[in-house]
């Protein structure tokens, strides 16, 4: 995998606002990193909605999420009054969940590569779209068959804060704004740790408007 610096040998360097905050051991949040990949990023993002559309799904304690979401992949993460899980096919249509758009894994690779995880190969993009009043709470990603793979994700549209926590739920999380074209890894020690959304609110985007899209990446099932 390709690291900035061979990128930039390629004459593909990054905007020269682009940083890296380290969140944890091995967690980072790299500022800016998609944003010159934006317009790609949306174009395979709907193509995927057109063929699987943002729906509301049901946690099995009976509430109906704030967040609207669909998948692309192999793996489509999905929830309903029997549990969380991943499957091969729109739980909706039947189908088969959409392809992953080569341009969303890409994206996904480099990040996780920039990152120091080396061969990401994500095989699940979990699309989440949060308008005002849309929250997500503290949540592990534990659905996957192994933790060995990073979590990618990549933020588009409005500015949001996500809660980075620790092992345990009751572990004070750290605050940390997102915005547009901001990528998160975490991974290896901190794959666990609990992580969530707070209630979206505040300005437009000027790129998608009174909304937040948040591309997650996993590797869900067996590891390559
Ligand atoms: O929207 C985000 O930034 C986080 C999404 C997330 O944690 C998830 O989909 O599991
Ligand atoms: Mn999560």
């Amino acid at each position: 995998m390709m690291r900035s610096s061979e990128l930039a040998a390629l004459g593909r360097s990054r905007p020269a606002s682009t940083s890296i905050e380290r969140i944890g051991p091995r967690a980072s949040v790299l500022r800016a990193f998609a944003l010159d990949r934006v317009d790609e990023l949306l174009a395979g993002m709907g193509r995927v909605v057109a063929a699987a559309p943002f729906r509301y799904m049901v946690t099995p304690g009976g509430f109906t999420m704030s967040v609207a979401l669909t998948n692309c992949g192999a793996l489509g993460w999905t929830t309903d009054e029997r549990g969380y899980r991943y499957t091969t096919n729109d739980p909706e249509s039947g189908r088969p969940w959409p392809q992953m758009p080569e341009a969303l894994a890409r994206v996904a690779r480099e990040a996780a590569s920039e990152a120091m995880f080396d061969n990401f190969e994500p095989d699940a993009c979990l699309v989440n779209r949060y308008l005002p009043g849309s929250r997500l709470g503290l949540h592990q990603d534990k659905d996957e068959r192994d933790y060995g793979a990073p979590i990618v994700s990549i933020s588009l549209g409005m500015t949001a804060t996500f809660l980075f926590g620790g092992p345990r739920r009751s572990d004070r999380p750290m605050k940390v704004p997102l915005q547009h074209g901001d990528v998160v890894v975490w991974g290896g020690e901190d794959r666990l740790r609990y992580h969530g959304v707070l209630t979206l609110k505040g300005e437009p985007s000027p790129a998608l408007g009174n909304q937040r899209i948040n591309l997650t990446f996993r590797r869900a099932g067996q590891r390559n």
